[in-house]
């Protein structure tokens, strides 16, 4: 198989764009695809500064490198999520990608701010730790991007995880959750930072592949509460799909975007208040954040 680009020996083949590239110009390739999006939905420009989330994993650290590499002032943000060894490891692997391209990392530990760690928010509220993990993940990000001055958070979501809740989001016709599936979220409020996701055109092969490339060390291993969930399922059913017709999942995703979007978009706002602990963002009185927290140290 031959390079698209310059007929060189190929190392990768993408079937979706019917393609195949040498190691230079996958990367290249990559890098295009990450300027594209970040272009084409006006993600964040070279004089602001982006708090880029890193979960140690092969996508996110992937992310870092490019928007380190095209020259954008980053800073990384880790959670802790203190889920044994795989937390202990994902930290590491981001401390030591920081350090060896000399850029800054913060790090905030869920177990300090709620309470406890991700498994025993799962005990306490006898719900999914996804449930617990993932409302814990948004608030902390958008908190610290406020507290230290990032105007925008963006994050390592590849084409296959926006299928897949797409997927998700669309079988239960989640009303509330389609409008917001985006590449690009505005701030609706001065206390909520715009969310990016300029991974989202490229999928978890290429990820893998040009971190794999790139020679990034990451965490291999899944968070070990990740099996079960219900958004692994739908990847493997989007997988057989892409399988058996390559492009599927691009199409199902962009199809959206571009033509079935609008549609979902909401007419009435939804009133947005300061909560009356913490002062971040929420509809109600006081926000999920601290409702959880609450029940977490009662608990304990
Ligand atoms: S870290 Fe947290 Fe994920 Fe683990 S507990 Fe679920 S949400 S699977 S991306
Ligand atoms: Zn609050």
């Amino acid at each position: 198989m031959k390079c698209r680009k310059c007929g060189g020996q190929a190392a990768i083949e993408l079937r979706r764009h019917n393609a195949a590239f040498c190691v230079d110009d996958f990367v290249e390739f990559f890098r295009n695809q990450v300027r594209e999006a970040i272009r084409k939905h006006r993600m964040f420009g070279r004089d602001e500064r982006v708090l880029v989330a890193v979960s140690g994993g092969k996508d996110s650290l992937a992310l870092w490198d490019v928007l380190i590499e095209d020259g954008y002032q980053t800073t990384g943000l880790h959670l802790d999520l203190g889920i044994f060894d795989y937390s202990v490891e994902s930290r590491a692997k981001c401390e030591a990608f920081a350090a060896a391209r000399g850029v800054p990392l913060l790090v905030s530990s869920v177990a300090d701010e709620v309470g406890g760690p991700v498994p025993v928010i799962k005990q306490v509220t006898r719900r999914p730790p996804c449930s617990g993990c993932g409302l814990s993940k948004r608030y902390l990000m958008n908190r610290e991007a406020l507290q230290h001055g990032f105007p925008v958070v963006a994050t390592g979501h590849n084409l296959d995880d926006e299928a897949a809740t797409l997927f998700g989001s669309v079988l239960h016709w989640q009303m509330e959750a389609l409008p917001r599936q985006s590449p690009a979220l505005p701030s609706t409020h001065p206390k909520l930072v715009r969310r990016v996701k300029p991974l989202y055109r490229l999928s978890e092969r290429e990820t893998a592949a040009y971190a794999f490339l790139r020679r990034i060390d990451y965490i291999v291993e899944e968070c070990p509460f990740a099996v079960g969930a219900t958004s692994i399922a739908h990847k493997g059913i989007l997988d057989r799909l892409e399988d058996v017709s390559p492009g599927a999942k691009h199409n199902f995703l962009f199809g959206f975007l571009e033509k079935a979007r609008p549609a979902f978009e909401r007419a009435e706002a939804v009133p947005l208040n300061e909560c009356a602990r913490c002062g971040q963002v929420t509809t109600g009185t006081l926000c999920a954040f601290c409702k959880l927290a609450d029940q977490v140290k009662r608990a304990r």
